[in-house]
């Protein structure tokens, strides 16, 4: 949607630093590993636009956990002071791994803590589609009009582990999960439009098949890119090494050999 190939995509997660590259006039950052960083770079990327007058508004998207990070604090803080075109886009999904909501912090909403800040901070339903799109235009409009920075805490579920390596089990009870599952958001979405009949098994069927093609064709062309060479993990990170890494290249070289 947004002008990154789904293969590029694909690329990334094989390990590829050339999945991380956004083509040329396509302003997405690259995914954040490290929990929490990222609300950084959207506020000063934002900050530079403002400067030079470019009208762009930044997105940066985080989950529940990130808002325990001193990085999303310092963000918060810079973005409210020079009031920064930056939307701050919290998944409150219930759990960081297995740290839940109630541990990560005593505030009673995520959305509350954009008061500290001096900037608007709103609470949505999270699996309603057309709330999260609504909620997010309006803040892209204010903060396009000069209006600065806001928080939105969508309201969510992870339903599965976090990721393959996790057991949700040995945290959580089923009980806990139960009252969230008429609440899947694909499943209201496709409730609304059968209801207002706009929407056909046979269209489902259709695009799921179109999708599983893509996909498919996705990962067979990143599969055809030969793997990276080691020294691109340092070679891509900034435009120009730095000694550091210009020393650790060096080091990796000399232990191949
Ligand atoms: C700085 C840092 N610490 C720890 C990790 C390991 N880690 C990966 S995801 C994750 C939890 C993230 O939780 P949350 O921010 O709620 O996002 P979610 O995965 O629930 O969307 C942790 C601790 C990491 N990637 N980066
Ligand atoms: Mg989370």
């Amino acid at each position: 949607m947004m002008g990154i190939s789904l293969k590029n995509f694909m690329l990334y997660w094989m390990g590829n630093e050339i999945g991380s590259r956004a083509p040329d006039g396509i302003n997405v950052m690259p995914v954040s590993i490290p929990v929490g960083t990222h609300p950084l770079h959207a506020v000063g990327t934002a900050w530079a636009a403002k400067l030079k007058g470019d009208k762009i508004v930044t997105l940066t998207y985080f989950g529940d956990g990130a808002t325990s990070k001193g990085d999303f604090h310092e963000a918060m803080n810079f973005a409210g002071v020079y009031k920064t075109p930056t939307i701050f886009f919290c998944q409150n999904n219930q759990y960081a791994i297995s740290v839940p909501r109630s541990l990560q912090t005593a505030s009673k909403t995520i959305a509350q803590k954009a008061i500290a800040y001096g900037f608007d901070g709103i609470q949505v339903d999270g699996n309603d589609l057309f709330a999260v799109f609504v909620a997010t235009k309006e803040a892209v409009e204010k903060a396009r009009a000069g209006g600065g920075p806001t928080l939105i805490e969508g309201v969510t579920f992870r339903f599965g582990p976090h990721t393959t390596a996790d057991d949700p089990t040995k945290y959580r009870t089923e009980k806990e999960i139960e009252p969230w599952k008429p609440l899947d958001p694909l499943a209201r979405l496709k409730l609304y439009l059968s209801s207002k009949g706009l929407w056909r098994e046979e269209v489902e069927q259709r695009i799921t098949e179109e999708a599983q093609k893509e996909i498919d064709q996705a990962i067979k062309d990143a599969e055809a890119v030969p793997p990276p060479a080691p020294d691109e993990m340092f070679t891509s990170v900034f435009a120009e090494m730095t000694p550091q890494l210009k020393e650790q290249l060096e080091y990796l070289k000399s232990t191949l050999a």
